[in-house]
């Protein structure tokens, strides 16, 4: 790729973070989110609730771009498992990072095998590894806000994670949550790290 091709494409710009980017994306409602709730009677019956909205910064998915957008997570749960985001896996291995900007949440991840995790509050910033499908939670009482940048050539692939699961759910748990496995077993939260 040629520097002088890439120059012509998008030009420099700066977006407030905690204000509406541009007009709102359709909300995902549960009606949206067929076949990922274990509940699926429940998730039908509450259809026209929002669990999530993303809102795009005008960055197209291209190679070379990085395009970055802020996701809100509404608080809630279907039959005790909280509310999420549909979960992907990127069509090229491409890695990602995510920021966390309000509220609790955790970045449930699945590199197919087997599940992690990080908690997310304001603040933090979770690493999403290439391959590794990502599904976010909100396990707080507030909308749960994060920011998320990801190479152009991303691209979002929704039926590995609608075929095989993340390799792990999130209940409410007494006042907290918990990351449980397929056999309900706890799954360990990723290491933490300071820089
Ligand atoms: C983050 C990023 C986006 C993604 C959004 C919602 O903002 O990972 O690329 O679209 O979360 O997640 P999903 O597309 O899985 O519903
Ligand atoms: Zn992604």
């Amino acid at each position: 790729m040629n520097r002088d091709h890439v120059l012509g494409r998008t030009r420099p710009f700066g977006i407030a973070l905690d204000t509406p980017v541009r007009k709102p994306a359709s909300p995902r409602r549960l009606a949206d989110l067929a076949g990922l709730f274990a509940d699926e009677e429940a998730r039908k019956a509450a259809a026209d609730r929002v669990v999530y909205r993303v809102d795009a910064a005008p960055v197209p998915e291209q190679q070379w771009e990085l395009p970055f957008s802020i996701t809100t997570v509404e608080p809630g749960d279907v039959s005790g498992e909280l509310f999420m985001t549909r979960g992907h896996v990127h069509e090229t291995p491409d890695g990602e990072m995510y920021y966390g900007l309000r509220g609790h949440g955790v970045l449930l991840l699945f590199d197919g095998t087997g599940a992690s995790w990080v908690e997310m509050r304001p603040g933090a910033a979770g690493y999403i590894p290439p391959g590794w499908a990502h599904r976010s939670v909100n396990v707080g009482i507030d909308p749960y806000r994060f920011l998320a940048a990801y190479p152009g050539s991303a691209g979002h692939d929704y039926d590995a994670v609608l075929r095989d699961g993340m390799g792990a759910r999130v209940f409410r748990d007494g006042g907290g949550f918990a990351v449980l496995d397929a056999g309900g077993n706890p799954v360990p939260e990723a290491p933490r790290h300071s820089l």
